[in-house]
């Protein structure tokens, strides 16, 4: 749509967000509906989640065949995941440990927004053992929860809770990464974790269906998620001390998660309800040099990728409408020239007090036919300029993405500009519109 003037939104009504608390979840829908107020979760794609285990798999091949503490391939794992998240507009942080005498590394990204004081927080070890890639154990809690951060950016997500994702070293060694984390913590910022959800081996070759018995209300959540696709669900009792989730469950967070099996043997009465084969293991290649890409079962990858969605988005309990917020927008067409100069569409604030806020969303849409050749900025009404896209995403098309600028620092009203260049030859596009919304 073009208009030549930019125009101005007034407050965007707000909608109610709920604390913590149950679903309204129903067994009629095929998916269960939201808890009253919150966004209703996107759905996970299955094509997404399996290109990084692809590429999770490609980093063991390159090496030594796996992705274990202290091996090369671990942190070739944590620097992947975590370009994804900076190009996505996440705050990320490397937290390093030593164990074992090696260097480990806990991936932390905390997505700007959101009340500092109520974070819900979801987390995966991101190591294999040394005898193989890892994939299921655990590329696949890795996998899901790096795609859901990613679907909170493209969303532009502003639930009333603050979000954290963590990927953990070291974990089969003895949870040491997520160990170390929670015995760093101060306990004033313990305290401030509302819910930690844990996901290690979801997409079990032989999958069982899963779920944490322990904090009540995530429990819920997950279960009428489930019962909303007709899935009967088991509850993990066994998994206590074993996985991420213990070193929070002992210092009194809520903590849940799902999990689709390790070695132990399913029964006749699991395969009726849930399909598969009994008198076989969940996972046959546990810990083992075949948990590789063909170690995995796309139902059960796809539906916990899914229901981790449903959860983040249902215990955040947020809307997508930022709570008051004023929205600028330019919707005029500006055409980027091919390999050539910068071109800009501007939108002018009016009526903010003060300065920006720490979590401004930039709200980008260009149609273009390969994003790797543009450059795209914002730059400030002081000329201050902040990188939202930096030649990244290769060959594919456009960049439709809310981007989330802390523009504290900078005062609210005047002319702020997206500046676009395309810096390679052929593959053209144009901006197709400009967003800022103040919360
Ligand atoms: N210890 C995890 C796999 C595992 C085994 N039992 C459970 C129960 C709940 C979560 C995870 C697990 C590992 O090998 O990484
Ligand atoms: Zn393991
Ligand atoms: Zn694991
Ligand atoms: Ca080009």
């Amino acid at each position: 749509m073009n208009t030549s003037v930019p125009r101005r939104v007034t407050a965007v009504a707000a909608l109610a967000a709920l604390a913590l608390g149950g679903l309204t979840g129903t067994g009629a829908s095929a998916r269960p509906a939201e808890a009253a107020g919150a966004a209703a979760a996107p759905d996970i794609s299955l094509t997404a989640v399996k290109q990084h285990l692809t590429d999770l798999q490609s980093i063991a091949t390159s090496n030594g065949g796996n992705r274990a503490h202290g091996r090369a391939g671990y942190k070739a794992s944590i620097d992947f995941v975590k370009a994804k998240l900076d190009a996505a507009g996440y705050t990320t942080s490397l937290q390093t440990f030593t164990t074992s005498g090696a260097t480990g590394y806990n991936l932390i990204a905390d997505w700007p927004g959101g009340d500092p004081n109520q974070v819900l927080m979801s987390g995966s070890h991101l190591d294999s053992v040394t005898s193989g890639p890892g994939i299921n154990d655990n590329g696949s809690g890795s996998a899901a929860i790096l795609e859901t951060a990613l679907a909170v950016s493209r969303a532009g997500y502003q639930p009333s809770k603050h979000l954290r994702f963590a990927w953990w070293g070291a974990e089969e060694l003895g949870l040491v990464g997520s160990k170390y984390y929670v015995n760093s913590l101060p306990t004033t910022e313990r305290s401030k974790i509302k819910g930690y959800l844990n996901f290690d081996m979801i997409g079990s070759p032989n999958p069982g269906y899963f779920v944490y018995d322990d904090d009540p209300t995530i429990e819920k959540t997950f279960k009428d998620y489930y019962a909303g696709l007709g899935i009967q669900t088991e509850i993990e009792t066994e998994g206590d001390g074993r996985s991420d989730h213990a070193p929070f469950k002992n210092v009194g967070v809520p903590v849940g998660g799902l999990f689709s099996g390790a070695d132990y043997t399913k029964t006749s009465a699991q395969a009726q309800k849930w399909g598969g084969t009994a008198g076989q293991a969940f996972d046959r290649c546990y810990h083992s040099s075949c948990d590789t890409t063909a170690n995995i079962n796309d139902t059960a990858l796809d539906r916990n990728s899914d229901a981790i969605a449903h959860a983040v988005w249902t215990l955040s309990a947020g809307s997508t409408t930022p709570p008051t917020g004023k929205v600028f927008e330019n919707t005029a067409d500006v055409s980027v020239p091919d390999n050539g100069a910068a071109v800009t569409s501007t939108v002018n604030v009016t009526g903010v007090t003060g300065n920006a806020p720490s979590n401004l969303a930039v709200g980008v849409d260009i149609v273009h036919t390969y994003r790797g050749d543009l450059v795209v900025d914002l730059v400030a009404p002081d000329g201050s300029v902040y990188s939202l896209s930096n030649r990244s995403g290769g060959s594919a098309d456009n960049i439709v993405q809310t981007f989330t600028v802390n523009a504290s620092s900078e005062v609210a009203n005047g002319a702020w500009k997206l500046r676009v260049q395309d810096k390679a030859s052929a593959d053209t596009g144009y901006i197709n519109a400009f967003k800022l919304t103040f919360p």
